[in-house]
């Protein structure tokens, strides 16, 4: 069982790797104000879980810099995620509004929809 995991895994990974999609080329100025709003992003997230090969084939096709956290492999992740949002269920998006209200989106689609309604395409 945890072969096949571990194939599937492989697989997944190199079919993103083939098919990745061509990043957006913003100007200079409209990437910086991008990349001060995506400061404040994080997505908590598996390597090879096809979730998280979704988000991520997003924020690459739309350049967005936002920071990812291995919630697989990194034990101080895993435990952020589970303690702030309350599951370790990935993806998840961790939006910092301020230093003191932060938002924790779970479920692909609903980032992928919140990041288009954040970045849309001009
Ligand atoms: N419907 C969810 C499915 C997410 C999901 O099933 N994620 C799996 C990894 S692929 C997970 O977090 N499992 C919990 C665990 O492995 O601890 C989505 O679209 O984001």
């Amino acid at each position: 069982m945890t072969l096949i995991r571990w194939l599937l895994g492989r697989l997944i990974l190199s079919l993103e790797f083939i098919t990745r999609p061509k990043p957006l080329l913003r100007e200079k100025k409209e990437q910086k104000k991008v990349n001060s709003t995506t400061s404040k992003l994080s997505l908590y997230q598996f390597n090879a879980c096809p979730f998280c090969v979704k988000v991520r084939r997003h924020i690459r096709k739309y350049s967005l810099n936002i920071e990812l956290k291995d919630a697989k492999n990194c034990i101080s992740y895993k435990e952020e995620l589970k303690t702030g949002g309350g599951a370790h269920k990935v993806p998840c998006l961790r939006i910092d509004h301020t230093t003191k209200h932060t938002e924790w989106l779970y479920e692909s689609d609903e980032i992928i929809a919140y990041l288009k309604q954040e970045f849309p395409l001009s």
